[in-house]
């Protein structure tokens, strides 16, 4: 007896100091405690509700958003197990909750754990940087209640009743000493959510916000699997065929593909691994394309639509307009790259190869009407890459011939470390002007534009690199664009794009962002995309020093705290108003400067902002207009 409980303190201690490492270095678990590791948190507790439902044993989860910021996800899979370890004395359900790591151990029968956040931890983490933690289980004809705080057990499991039902509830409240905040948003969690139902067909998810007055809620359920998310992803474009090519194969290795053309210049294709998103592609995004290039070849020459004398086309001709979603699940992945969402087991390659042969070359057979509009599609870009070719060698020898590369107007800095560098995008010449002459030229350089911009949106490479709006921005940041763009080739760290707080200005910033997120993506992935934010507002008084104001609501706080009497309050219009102090003061010195970081959390959303703002279809650009007034006027993606 001695020694058992011995062996049980020993084992207390080891999950004490798990769990506390977890308090400790937060961001090794979920990345950091931000918004952003805040929300992993609800990640990891759907994603095992997820892996119930891949396992066949769950249909319905409830996610809910309780007043608070208390979350609450409710599954109808089997129920944790509840079942005494005879050694330990800890039920399985709180060995989860206490053990870091613990969950696979538990998979018995259901099977290999497939889904998993980004960091691939579980329950034991989520309990460890929460306040509280409850967790209800239904099973065995028993109801069985635990609770925790800030993962230690405060009440082991207990049954509290009966039942007939089977699953598990868990609620939470995110610790507020570890995360900077701890306000969900709803969209973010909503957007996930929708894209774990497209991934795992069938399976009903509802999302549910209880912090406001009017609940939100919102319920996914796709029969059609990835079929339904390639829909939805091209619900403003035109298509060039009605139905998605739809690939589905469940052998070693699962896999799940889908495919629709539209009229658009853009690639879209999204790569999931057990429900992760690999953002930096890998082996499984590999054989997709490789395929993909190979079939539509083969299918060109022996229909003769690619003539004997004509060369091949290129995979890149093949992408253009493609959308397609990529799902594959592996036992063991590995993930490799700089924010570990590269998939890198090499078998996965000729698995998606070989399923996209047979099946994708078999549509095209079954449906030539379809294959030959993608063709024709394919050939007109593969002439359009020819001619962005013989556009681009001009610029680089008209470069040469001017004996200098950077564009006329730049106003370059000084310094040559460019990740100390930045550059000022600026609307207008006066504004320019006034820059040029506030800026530090040490570490700042002004690029002027004016004039009407280029919607890239709707226009292919070659009137890109022709474009003398464009032109001037592609060579001042001097990395190429498009498949040529080479991150370690920047001379600005920060591209700081700086237009008025206006129509106008929010016109010239969502093209200059749409042609960074199109032909420059990893500038924007990379967070080097900045948008200045210029004050609405001065406000002086004699004897007082002059006051900035950068929002409405500002200005009145402002106004409340230093009283009206005597003061004048100058309104705005255009950064031209500003003489080069002030608009160093307010916009430009790194230390008094508010810069709004550009990032992409969420490409699909990304893609479909843009491709609403900027495409060709009017109605529902009206729709999201109107539902965003108070947004587009200072969109970041
Ligand atoms: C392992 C085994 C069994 C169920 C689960 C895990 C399970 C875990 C979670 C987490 C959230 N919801 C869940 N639902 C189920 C059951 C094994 C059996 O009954 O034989």
């Amino acid at each position: 007896m001695e020694k058992y409980e011995h062996e049980y303190k020993a084992d207390q201690i080891q999950v004490l100091e798990g769990l506390e490492a977890v308090r400790k270095r937060p961001g090794m678990y979920i990345g950091s405690v931000s918004a952003r590791g805040l929300h992993h948190l609800v990640y990891e507790i759907v994603d095992n509700s997820v892996d119930e439902a891949l396992a066949g044993y769950c249909k319905n989860i409830n996610v809910t958003i309780e007043k608070g910021n208390i979350i609450k996800v409710e599954d109808d899979g089997r129920g944790i197990p509840v079942d005494i370890h005879p050694k330990t004395k800890i039920s399985a359900a709180e060995t989860v909750y206490t053990v870091l790591h613990a969950g696979g151990k538990f998979g018995g029968d259901s099977g290999y754990k497939v889904s998993g956040g980004l960091h691939g931890v579980g329950s034991s983490v989520v309990n460890a940087l929460s306040t509280w933690t409850e967790v209800t289980i239904q099973r065995d004809g028993g109801i069985f209640k635990m609770s925790f705080e800030k993962g230690k057990t405060v009440n082991p499991l207990k049954r509290i009743g009966d039942s007939d039902k089977t699953g598990t509830t868990v609620r939470f409240l995110a610790d507020d000493t570890i995360f900077e905040t701890l306000e969900y948003d709803y969209e973010i969690l909503e957007n996930r959510l929708r894209e774990m139902a497209f991934l795992t067909k069938g399976l009903r998810i509802t999302i549910t916000d209880e912090r406001e007055e009017t609940p939100k809620k919102a319920e996914f359920c796709y029969e059609g699997g990835l079929n339904s998310f390639v829909e939805y992803l091209n619900k403003n474009k035109e298509k060039l065929h009605e139905k998605p090519v739809y690939i589905e194969k469940n052998g070693e290795i699962p896999i799940e593909i889908a495919i629709q053309y539209t009229t658009s210049y853009s690639e879209n294709i999204y790569s999931f691994v057990n429900n992760i998103n690999t953002i930096e592609g890998g082996t499984h995004l590999e054989g997709f394309k490789r395929s993909l290039t190979k079939v539509f070849n083969d299918y060109a020459r022996s229909h003769n639509i690619l003539k004997e004398k004509d060369s091949n086309l290129q995979g890149e001709d093949i992408r253009e307009g493609i959308t397609a979603v990529i799902s594959v699940k592996v036992k063991e992945p590995q993930f490799e790259g700089q924010t570990k969402t590269k998939l890198g087991n090499s078998e996965v390659t000729g698995a998606v190869q070989s399923v996209m042969n047979e099946e994708l070359s078999a549509f095209l057979e079954e449906n030539p009407s379809v294959a030959k509009a993608i063709l024709e599609k394919c050939i007109s870009a593969s002439r359009a890459r020819e001619a962005a070719r013989k556009a681009r060698e001009l610029v680089r020898r008209k470069n040469v011939l001017d004996s200098t590369t950077l564009p006329g107007k730049l106003a370059d800095c000084s310094e040559k470390d460019a990740s100390l560098c930045e550059v000022y995008i600026v609307e207008g010449d006066s504004a320019g002007g006034s820059a040029k002459q506030g800026r530090d030229r040490k570490y700042q350089a002004i690029l002027p534009l004016w004039g009407k911009m280029l919607n890239v949106e709707k226009s292919r490479a070659d009137k890109i690199y022709n474009n003398d709006k464009l032109q001037p921005v592609i060579l001042a940041i001097g990395a190429g664009i498009g498949n040529d763009f080479d991150i370690t080739k920047i001379r600005y760290g920060k591209v700081i794009i700086m237009a008025d707080a206006d129509v106008d200005g929010a016109h010239i910033r969502t093209l200059l962002l749409t042609f960074f997120f199109r032909y420059m993506r990893p500038l924007v992935e990379n967070g080097n995309v900045y948008l200045a934010q210029p004050p609405l507002y001065k406000l002086s008084r004699k004897g007082m020093k002059d006051v900035y104001c950068y929002t409405d609501e500002q200005l009145n706080e402002k106004l409340e705290e230093l009283g009206r009497d005597g003061m004048n309050i100058q309104r705005y219009k255009g950064l031209g108003e500003m003489n080069p102090e002030q608009l160093w003061e307010t916009t430009m010195n790194p230390e008094t400067r508010t810069l709004v970081q550009v990032t992409v959390d969420d490409a699909i959303k990304a893609d479909e902002i843009f491709t609403v703002l900027m495409g060709d279809e009017i109605a529902p650009r009206r729709k999201f207009i109107e539902e965003n007034a108070k947004y587009v006027k200072n969109l970041d993606i």
